[in-house]
């Protein structure tokens, strides 16, 4: 008999929730035959991400995964012998009886924010609260031995590795994004909020002797882009040339696609948590808009990040890296940063590869937490 596993998942704003729980639910079921339910209470957000999704059904099927519409009105259930509760969203209160009631009482975790901090590694695994006699635990991802990982689905990096080995193959995937990349052209993605970092990030391209190519998919950056272009309502497939810069506006493309988009990308800017993890399995350069919190507690998340990843890299490249992201994520000048980090460019790519293949010699999350729940039966 398969594990029945119970997702939950909230979706706050955005992306990132919906992201990663699908990617964790598919997993389970491709890699570790376990039986999962999702429960997503915003379908429109889900089918950006996997257009086959009928937004009318309170109940199908995805990918091997039961895809259940979590409205207002609960429907009486039975609950699961693994139950995860993303980043901390509240579970239907009759749900959490139907775990106290469960002849074997169920796994209850909470699968939290990934975050490069120290204290991570203290907490992950910890008990949280009791509801009734189930007791909730911690799961935190994380990039460090002792936290649960990330997520990495079997064979990734091998996809990628032929994908990014294959002109073809990315000429075609790029061709029918509408993209045709010019030779010597430096080949950029960049999906972030709104950011007053864009204005001299492209700039600076712009007057550059190097072409870039920027590919921006539809959302929050767009407005950023259109100010610097001074061309209001920019659309899917516009495409304006400014100097050395080519701009083009993509469509928001289905996750798997996205992957290919920033395997096939020389750097990556991204944001959040999800499309943030799977440049680093790009294995090249990024640059990280981290989701903003309250009283700027994200900052401290984000120097984190760079006191881990920038290890091993010559001060000048760290520099670079670092005032890059710092800019970026203040919405400051990016110029000087910019130049930097392309004078920095080939050991920021072969860094960006090594910190790839350290990460991925670790369990991947969804491993982590087949095997989390394999300890504690
Ligand atoms: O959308 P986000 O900003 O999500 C955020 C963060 O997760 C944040 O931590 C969280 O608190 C907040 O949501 C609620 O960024 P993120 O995490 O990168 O999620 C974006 C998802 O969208 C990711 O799974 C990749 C996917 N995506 C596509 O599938 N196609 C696309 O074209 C693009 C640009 C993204």
């Amino acid at each position: 008999m398969a594990v029945r596993w119970d997702i939950f998942c909230t979706v706050v704003d955005n992306y990132g929730d919906i992201g990663v729980t699908w990617r964790l639910a598919r997993q389970l079921v491709a890699e570790h035959r376990c039986a999962v339910r999702l429960w997503v209470d915003d379908l429109r957000a889900f089918e950006r991400l996997c257009p086959e999704i009928d937004v009318t059904l309170s109940e199908q099927w995805q990918q091997g995964v039961q895809v259940r519409h979590w409205p207002g009105e609960w429907v009486p259930t039975e609950a699961a012998d693994v139950v995860i509760a993303a980043f901390a969203c509240q579970l239907p209160s009759a749900y959490m009886d139907a775990m106290a009631e469960r002849q074997t009482t169920p796994l209850w975790m909470n699968l939290d924010y990934l975050s490069a901090e120290d204290w991570v590694i203290g907490c992950h695994g910890l008990p949280s609260v009791k509801y009734k006699h189930v007791q909730k635990y911690f799961f935190f991802p994380g990039f460090q031995a002792g936290t649960g990982g990330l997520l990495r689905e079997a064979g990734l990096l091998e996809r990628r590795r032929q994908f990014q080995q294959d002109a073809g193959a990315q000429r075609i995937f790029l061709q029918e994004l509408g993209v045709e990349r010019a030779p010597d052209t430096c080949l950029i993605s960049l999906f972030a909020y709104e950011n007053a970092g864009v204005a001299s990030w492209f700039d600076a391209m712009a007057s550059d002797t190097q072409a870039f190519h920027v590919l921006v998919p539809e959302g929050r950056v767009l407005g950023d882009v259109e100010r610097w272009l001074g061309i209001d309502g920019l659309k899917v497939g516009a495409l304006h040339r400014r100097g050395a810069l080519t701009v083009q506006v993509l469509p928001f493309v289905r996750q798997d696609q996205y992957d290919q988009l920033l395997w096939c990308c020389d750097f990556n800017a991204v944001r959040g948590e999800d499309s943030f993890v799977r440049a680093q399995w790009a294995g090249r350069p990024l640059l990280w808009h981290i989701y903003q919190q309250e009283e700027d507690v994200h900052l401290e998340k984000l120097e984190a990040f760079l006191r881990l990843y920038t290890q091993g890299l010559s001060q000048a490249a760290q520099k670079a890296i670092s005032g890059l992201w710092r800019a970026w994520n203040a919405g400051q000048d990016m110029a000087e940063h910019w130049k930097a980090t392309r004078e920095q460019q080939q050991e920021l790519a072969e860094h960006a590869q090594a910190w790839c293949l350290e990460q991925a010699s670790r369990a991947d999350l969804a491993a982590a937490l087949v095997k989390f729940y394999g300890n504690w039966i």
